[in-house]
Parts: C-alpha cells; structure tokens; sequence
C-alpha cells in the first residue's frame, strides 16, 4: 500500500509541528512494507530535513503537487520524464517560484496592503506567522515553484484575490496558514502520477493507497485515493468532499488522527510481525 500523507497539520501538529504521536505506528508500517509518501505544500529542503528525523527514504511530494521526488532505490528504473538533481529524480510539473512572484507584483496594484507574500518576509517573520524554528523557516524560504501569501484582509476579499490570481493563470490553493499561488497543480494529479508510474515499472495491474490531509489544498488527493482520511483539526473545518464511500474523519487531531485511522485501515498483525 501506499500512503500518501500531507504533513502540516495530518502527521505534523498545527501548532506545534510535533510527529510523536504518529512515530510508534509509521514504525509499524514501514516493518509490514507500506510505503509511507510525504505529499505537502513544504519545500524540497524542508521534506529532506524531515524525513531523515521522521525516519521516511521513500519518494515524497513538494510544493502542492508541483515535483515528485524520487531518491535512486525508490523505483526499478528512471521515471519517466524525471530530471537527475542533486542525488534524486525530479519530475516536476509547474513553472518557477519566479513566474508566481512576478505575478504578484500586478495583483498588489488591486489589493494594496491586503496581504503578504512570502519572499517579502524576513526569517524572523516567517518564525512570527508560522511558529517554525529559525533553521525550519529558513529551509520553508527555499521555494522553487510557488508561492504563499499570508491574507489579512477579509475572507470575501481573499475570494477576489483568488478569482483574479485564476484570471492572470494561476490556480491558487488554501493551505493550513497561507494561500498557495501554483499552477495548474495539485496533491492528487501527483498522487495519480507515482501511483500509475510504480504499477507501470512493478508491472502491477492495481495498487491500493490511502491518503490523508486536514485542508482544502488536500481536496484533490483526498478525491482520488482509494481511501481518503480527513484529518480533524483544531483550527479550521475538515476539508468537504465529493466522494462519499471509504472515507473516514479522525476524531483526534493531527498525527493523534493519522494514527487512529491508519491503525483502523491497517490493523497491527500480530502474528506474522517479526520483531527486530
Ligand atoms: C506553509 O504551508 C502550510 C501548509 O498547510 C500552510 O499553507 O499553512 C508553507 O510555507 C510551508 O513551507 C511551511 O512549512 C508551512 C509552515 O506552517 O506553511
Ligand atoms: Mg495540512
Ligand atoms: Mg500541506
């Protein structure tokens, strides 16, 4: 199985940014050989520092949907389409930070003093709107396809910004904190993208996955995994759904509910666990 897992707010705290909770189960999930996959509006560097404290070394997805990374082992051969960088395949789908940038620059002229860009604050400032740590705001400022935007003028507002980001081609996406400007993007064409890719190089006919996520910009991947988790939080609604079969909403928030639900969909086996 593969497990497709946004971090902010589903594995990781809302506030506090702690996976404790969740460690005892991602163990025992990785012994039976479930392939847990990090899918999240974070960095590339962020993803790596992670990763190695979570202890995840499997493909992982950055920026809303915008790259798959994927490290050498990970699949049989090359994906497809995927760019060698520094020590992984990247396979991206967007254009750069830059063009989003660029981008915000024409819509300041409409919505003056209404909110702030991310490449406009300082680390300290990021530290202030995010409760990261310095060095984890400093890796969140290495973005390299889009960019979030603090709003902080009414919720009607921020819809207008949204319709007219969507006007100049952008396809925003609401995340935890921040409004995502991206392109034509999301979690769950990624999530389709690497599914597809190891049945095709495994020669699979199927492969189950499960995905979990706590926000709008989950939306997508929520949709189209075969089971989708709607992680509760405790400081905004679950994201709303289409799809009305397997799907669960936690009662615990954040890796509390990513544990109750994966320990749910898949039960410990007592019997045929080896212990290490
Ligand atoms: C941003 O992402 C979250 C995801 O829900 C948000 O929109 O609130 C990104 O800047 C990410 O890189 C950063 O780590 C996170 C910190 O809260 O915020
Ligand atoms: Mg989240
Ligand atoms: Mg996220």
């Amino acid at each position: 199985v593969l497990i497709f897992t946004d971090l902010d707010g589903t594995l990781l705290d809302h506030y506090t940014y702690s996976f404790d909770a969740a460690l005892p189960t991602i163990d025992r999930l990785q012994k039976m050989g479930a392939i847990i996959v990090p899918n999240t509006s974070k960095t590339k560097a962020e993803v790596i520092e992670l990763n190695e404290r979570i202890g995840l070394a499997g493909a992982f997805i950055i920026e809303n949907g915008a790259a798959i990374i994927i490290p050498k082992d990970f699949l049989p051969e090359k994906p497809r389409g995927a760019q060698w960088a520094s020590g992984f395949w990247v396979v991206s789908f967007a254009p750069r930070r830059s063009h989003w940038t660029g981008l915000l620059s024409k819509l300041a002229a409409d919505f003056n003093g209404e909110f702030e860009a991310f490449s406009d604050m300082d680390i300290e400032r990021i530290c202030e709107v995010t409760g990261l740590s310095k060095e984890d705001a400093s890796l969140a400022s290495q973005r390299q396809y889009g960019e979030p935007v603090l709003w902080k003028s009414s919720a009607d507002r921020q819809e207008a910004f949204i319709q007219q980001a969507k006007k100049y081609g952008a396809s925003p996406l609401i995340g935890g904190r921040f409004v995502h400007l991206c392109g034509d993007t999301n979690k769950g064409k990624a999530l389709l993208w690497l599914v597809n890719e190891y049945k095709r190089q495994h020669q699979r006919i199927s492969i189950s996955s499960i995905a979990l996520g706590d926000g709008k910009n989950d939306i997508a991947m929520l949709e189209v995994a075969g089971t989708a988790v709607r992680i509760a939080s405790p400081a905004h609604e679950p994201p709303q759904l289409t799809r009305e079969t397997r799907v669960i909403t936690t009662k615990g928030y954040g890796p509390v509910g990513w544990t109750e639900a994966l320990d749910q969909l898949v039960p410990p086996i007592h019997n045929t666990i080896k212990e290490n």
